[in-house]
């Protein structure tokens, strides 16, 4: 049993000061059991804990670390940038770089808004397609998070869904009786919530890829589905990004799956670890926005010279060599492993992953959507999480979370990870 007395205590201490001892609910264990433990150390695709025990991650801080941990090119730009002053709250020439390079890898954003989180940009991208379109109601889809905006935070998946209150108490019925929430994957349901509400919907957002309740993908066709009914009924398709971007290919899901929607929302790769979110369009759509047109959104760090810094050299990397291959490669060989491992085992798991994204389901049927992810054997998902810890691997402490990939994990990772999984499935 790996000890880990120092997490311990320091837990104890946060749970004096801090409402459930973290400052976000999924890092607590509540899904899987057991304490979290504390890191003051990360490097490349490992974390070292505050006893020193040593895990290969694959959280990467949730999205964020898609170079690794304290990536030399990140940390150079962030010490210089903060050398020159760490906040202006006026124009900076970083601003303009991030806009250009976010424009240029992808196409359907001619225009980008940068803000501080996930949740910022969708709860922007939300008001400005209401804005534009001069309609109210949206469609989310189950399982699908946007960040804890009230108006999403309706069946939502990640934090809420695994805490079994995806309508978060405090929101008022008020706040989200314009939100309407249909199944991922079923286009008729779509086509019928327009029929319902003809001239109403401002706009359907969603993960193209669902990585919040756990990971499953579009059926051939959905995507499509989507874009050609919000054009006939002009409403906007708004791709919530904020995980996929910048990780699935180069231009984001949009462009693996070959769909233009017509807002985007940003976050996680874009801010190299630092706190950034960022939505973008048609130039028609963002120039509703303030200073130019009557769609308030504002923000004291939007577009923080250190945190930009550290975004265009995460982006400078990605764009540099075989990343995107080496992150398919990576994702191809630990999908294969574990497999391999839970066939010999014996034991049921769907293994959903696109590209560097990637989650173990205890359940042998397809996932295709929440309902086929509720499926999934959460006591047997909680001794998984346990055995893979005890064996130096972090995966994420939640069924209904998605694992990614680094460029910085090696084979040996791999082999090590699907090693460990070998020996705990058949303990399972
Ligand atoms: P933030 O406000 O946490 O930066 O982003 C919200 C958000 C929006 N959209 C998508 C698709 C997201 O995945 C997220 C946040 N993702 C979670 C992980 N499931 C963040 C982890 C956490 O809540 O601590």
């Amino acid at each position: 049993m790996i000890s880990r007395t120092q997490s311990d205590a320091l837990f104890a201490e946060a749970l004096n000061y801090i409402p459930g001892g973290v400052n976000s609910p999924v890092r607590a264990f509540r899904a899987v059991g057991g304490r979290p433990f504390f890191v003051n150390r990360a490097r490349g695709a490992h974390v070292w804990d505050v006893d020193g025990n040593e895990y290969v991650d694959y959280v990467g801080t949730w999205g964020p670390a898609i170079l690794g941990h304290a990536h030399p090119a990140i940390i150079k730009a962030v010490q210089t940038a903060a050398e020159n002053g760490t906040s202006f709250g006026i124009p900076n020439p970083l601003e303009v770089t991030m806009a250009k390079l976010i424009c240029e890898r992808v196409p359907s954003v001619r225009k980008v808004r940068l803000c501080n989180s996930g949740t910022e940009a969708t709860m922007s991208a939300i008001r400005l397609a209401r804005g534009f379109t001069r309609r109210d109601k949206i469609i989310k889809f189950d399982g699908c998070y946007h960040g804890h905006a009230d108006s999403l935070l309706v069946r939502a998946g990640s934090g809420a869904l695994t805490f079994g209150h995806p309508d978060s108490a405090g929101v008022p019925a008020s706040f989200t009786q314009h939100t309407i929430v249909l199944p991922y994957n079923d286009t008729e349901a779509v086509r019928a919530a327009f029929a319902a509400n003809p001239g109403q919907i401002a706009g359907i957002i969603l993960e193209p890829v669902p990585g919040n309740a756990g990971l499953y993908l579009p059926k051939p066709g959905y995507l499509e589905a989507l874009r050609e009914i919000t054009n006939a009924h002009g409403a906007l398709l708004i791709f919530d990004e904020v995980m996929t971007g910048f990780r699935l290919a180069r231009g984001g899901a949009q462009e693996r799956f070959g769909i233009q929607p017509d807002l985007s929302c940003f976050g996680k790769v874009i801010g190299g670890g630092l706190p950034v979110g960022a939505f973008g369009g048609r130039a028609e759509i963002m120039d509703c926005l303030a200073p130019l047109g009557p769609v308030y959104q504002a923000g004291t760090l939007s577009g923080n010279p250190v945190a930009m810094a550290a975004g265009i050299a995460a982006l400078e990397e990605l764009g540099k060599g075989d990343a995107y291959a080496r992150l398919e490669s990576l994702g191809a060989a630990l999908e294969a492993g574990l497999k391999e491992a839970a066939e010999a085992a014996g034991i049921p798991v769907r293994f959903n992953r696109c590209g560097s994204m990637f989650c173990a389901y205890f359940t042998a049927q397809p996932v295709w959507n929440l309902g086929d992810a509720m499926t999934s054997d959460r006591e047997r998902f909680k001794r998984y999480f346990h055995g893979m810890l005890e064996q130096g691997v972090y995966l994420a402490p939640s069924q209904f979370e998605a694992g990614f990939l680094s460029t910085a994990h090696s084979e040996q990772d791999i082999e090590k990870t699907v090693r460990a999984a070998a020996r705990v499935l058949k303990t399972l």
